[in-house]
């Protein structure tokens, strides 16, 4: 071990983003191991055996293999940002939509091919109804943030779905009436912060040189 947690993670995962960046935010050094999804280390696997990224391997041997849970765990030993310091059924809820329905219509938008039973387009008018719940979010705070007048755990928590839906088609996503979240995305999206947690790392694997994350 180096003394730092160690992180599996994949770069382009929107959970495995959400978890980086509140580690990046709470100022914790990790161990960073990239992976490739269709071969997953057996040192991962070893310790969370249903196979998913971010996992957070803890010095003391403590293994967390839920993004949410380690955004709570990175931000409960250090949230300089308050980013814990807001309505916290608000912020559950809307994480809530966001895993759940809003998830599975953003899947299916992106991968109509696997779903004929209705067009790219009905699944994409599904997934906007969150769009502008957010919408609406931003606008009683000053699209500032979604559950308060600043960023929080729930814009970090639902930005990078939004991200990887817009990509979608980004030309229609441009041109959509949904300003607030356009502006909130690319703001987001400008921070240094998302540029240093989008850094690239080689794939890891055990005789790798040990690569160290932010
Ligand atoms: N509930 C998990 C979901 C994580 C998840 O599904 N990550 C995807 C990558 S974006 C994954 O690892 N999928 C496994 C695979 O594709 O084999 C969490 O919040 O951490």
């Amino acid at each position: 071990m180096s003394g730092h947690p160690i992180l599996y993670s994949f770069r382009r995962c929107p959970y495995a983003i959400r978890g980086r960046i509140a580690l990046a935010a709470a100022n914790i050094k990790c161990e960073l191991r990239e992976v490739v999804l269709s071969d997953k280390p057996a040192e991962m696997l070893a310790i969370s055996a249903k196979g998913t990224v971010p996992v957070l391997q803890l010095d003391d041997g403590q293994v967390i293999d839920e993004s949410l849970d380690v955004m709570h765990w990175a931000l409960q030993q250090s949230d300089p940002e308050h980013w814990l310091n807001v309505n916290e059924d608000e912020t559950q809820l809307l994480i809530k939509c966001n895993d759940g329905e809003f998830k599975q219509n953003l899947d299916r938008y992106k991968y109509f091919n696997r779903y004929p039973e209705h067009s790219q387009e009905y699944y994409r008018k599904q997934a906007e109804a969150f769009l502008l719940n957010l919408e609406e979010h931003l606008q009683v705070n000053n699209g500032s943030g979604l559950v308060a007048n600043k960023l929080s755990l729930a814009d970090i928590a639902i930005f990078p779905f939004i991200r990887q839906f817009s990509r979608v088609d980004y030309d229609w996503f441009l041109n959509s009436p949904y300003h607030e979240t356009k502006q909130w995305l690319s703001h987001i999206e400008e921070s240094q912060r998302f540029q240093n947690v989008m850094k690239k790392y080689l794939t890891w694997t055990n005789t790798n040189k040990i690569e160290y994350f932010p």
